[in-house]
């Protein structure tokens, strides 16, 4: 049980050998266990020899359309390899990939040693060889779904990735996406229960990737709650009830600072409810954000906890602080984390602060942790740097994010 840190006592901060006491028996099976972005295998019970798929996506686990066909693999368990590449805006092309897709393009399957690029294609090959799921991407009730995607995508795009010439222009662009919002609810109002169809299937794994990242980006950008329409909101629920939907999900803060570069710029509103949102989601409280409303699982702290020590020295030289004076803001970070005791670092004088923000801004969703241990780790840096001071690390950039290059951390 965590002590509430209102009224915790003071402490010194835990020793990495008593951190990873406190990290023991956190396991998880990444080959046969839930979904998870760090597996590079994924068997579900079946043998090696099994494997006929790999699929290349990115490192971050974050690209929409990779998102597409690892959530539908996991529905079906077909048995497959992962490779992981990285996208341009995070740092350099593997050249063994740019030898395999020339266009450097994700994702990428290969079936039976042959290679399909484009998420719809790939799509339509894996139903060819293992069927589809449920009602498949040519069915007759799926292709109206697929425009419907494409509608919202582009009404989405419109208010978000363009700056508006007018206070007018912005009310356009606005109305024109809650528009096709309702169109949207309509359509899942259409069947009994909370999918697009009678039951979960390729609609919904199509419509997942973007209706995530929207429901980030107008929350921090717009000021709007996508999850607040209550068709989107059981659908929302109902996604979050399947284990392998929780294994992609990512969260509110790794989504509103990786779709600038994506996206080539996300627009701010300035309304008071955007300001209020977008500091909410930089500096929490993360919790109770309609970025996750499934329950806490009891792992969360030692999932956290557990890869910050897989990942400790990579991390410490990533920081901008001195590996000493970070090392011991870190562990009185992991100590409120895992206690609930309030840890201020001696070494208070010397900016811990930014080096803890800087991690927190930082974690990413779901390559790193899941949703909920996620924002407890942001929640314990935050605590612990808020006692030494205000200072903020240089904004996390817009243009790229070199500063997430994965090859600082492909050691490990
Ligand atoms: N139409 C393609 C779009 C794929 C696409 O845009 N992929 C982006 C990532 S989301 C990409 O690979 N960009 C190159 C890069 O960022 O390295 C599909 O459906 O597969």
């Amino acid at each position: 049980m965590v002590a509430s840190s209102s009224f915790a006592p003071l402490s010194a901060p835990l020793s990495w050998s008593d951190l990873e006491s406190l990290s023991a028996g956190f396991q998880t099976d990444r080959i046969n266990g839930p979904t998870n972005a760090q597996a590079t295998l994924r068997l579900f019970g079946q043998t090696e020899s099994a494997v006929r798929v790999t699929l290349f996506r990115d490192n971050h686990a974050w690209c929409p359309y990779c998102q597409k066909i690892w959530l539908w693999l996991e529905e079906k368990r077909i048995p497959y390899r992962i490779q992981k590449v990285t996208m341009f805006c995070y740092g350099e092309k593997e050249s063994w990939y740019k030898r395999k897709v020339p266009s450097g393009m994700l994702p990428a399957l290969e079936l039976d040693g042959k290679i399909i690029t484009e998420s719809d294609d790939i799509l339509i090959a894996l139903e060819q060889v293992f069927g589809p799921l449920n009602l498949g991407m040519t069915d007759p009730a799926v292709l109206p779904m697929r425009r419907l995607e494409r509608l919202l995508f582009r009404a989405w795009c419109s208010w978000l990735c363009q700056p508006a010439r007018s206070p007018r222009d912005e009310a356009h662009n606005r109305d024109v996406f809650v528009n096709t919002v309702a169109q949207v609810e309509k359509a899942i109002g259409q069947t009994p229960g909370p999918y697009f169809l009678s039951e979960f299937g390729t609609a919904d794994v199509i419509f997942t990737p973007y209706v995530e990242r929207m429901n980030a980006s107008l929350f921090y950008y717009k000021g709007y709650s996508l999850r607040a329409n209550p068709r989107f909101s059981d659908w929302f629920d109902a996604m979050e009830s399947r284990g392998t939907y929780r294994g992609t999900q990512s969260d509110f803060h790794t989504h509103a600072h990786d779709l600038p570069p994506q996206m080539g710029g996300c627009w701010e509103n300035g309304e008071p409810q955007m300001v209020e949102n977008k500091k909410r989601v930089n500096q929490g409280p993360w919790q109770g954000l309609p970025d996750v409303t499934y329950p806490e699982p009891d792992t969360a702290r030692k999932e956290a906890l557990h890869r910050v020590i897989k990942h400790r020295s990579n991390i410490l030289r990533a920081n901008p602080l001195p590996d000493q004076i970070f090392d011991e803001a870190l562990r009185c970070a992991l100590t409120h984390l895992m206690t609930g005791a309030t840890c201020r670092p001696q070494s208070d004088k010397s900016g811990a602060e930014v080096g803890l923000r800087y991690l927190r801004d930082r974690i990413s969703v779901p390559r790193d942790m899941s949703i909920h241990a996620a924002k407890r780790l942001r929640e314990s840096l935050e605590q612990t740097a808020s006692l030494l001071g205000d200072a903020q690390p240089e904004a996390i950039p817009t243009r790229h994010r070199r500063d997430q290059n994965p090859i600082a951390f492909q050691n490990v």
